[in-house]
């Protein structure tokens, strides 16, 4: 599996860098997202992002994958808002709040703001 993550990786910079070559007298040209996917690629970092009917295990799924009970999984309450899971040297969570503020809570108050409740 990493060794094709590792020939696709390559092949995408490739393809890429191609693109590149192509328009250099016009860099402009070239779309951000284009330069945000290469330095992503560069840096091994992806989003995988997992979705799904409601109450299908997605949580549980993630939660064990991770080998921790970070996410809140149960019958009720649904979860309602997109969670982001990074890697850390230690456990922490924080919640964005409308108007851009972050706020930094205790994992076990993550239902609290993921949830309809
Ligand atoms: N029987 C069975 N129950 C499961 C399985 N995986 C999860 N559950 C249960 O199904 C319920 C919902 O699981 P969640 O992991 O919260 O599901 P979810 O997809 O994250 O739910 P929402 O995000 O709220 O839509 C919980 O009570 C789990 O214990 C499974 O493989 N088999
Ligand atoms: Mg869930």
């Amino acid at each position: 599996m990493l060794e094709e993550f590792i020939r696709h990786k390559t092949e995408m910079l490739g393809t890429i860098e191609n693109i590149e070559l192509l328009i250099k007298d016009d860099m402009g040209a070239v779309d951000n997202r284009l330069l945000m996917v290469k330095e992503q690629l560069i840096a091994n970092c992806f989003n995988l992002v997992i979705l799904g009917q409601f109450k299908r295990g997605k949580a549980t799924l993630i939660n064990s994958l991770i080998g921790k009970k970070i996410l809140p999984s149960s019958v009720v309450p649904p979860t309602s808002v997109v969670t982001i899971l990074k890697y850390g040297e230690e456990v922490s969570c924080s919640v964005s709040i409308e108007g851009g503020n972050e706020k930094k809570i205790r994992i076990e108050e993550l239902s609290d703001y993921v949830t309809e409740k």
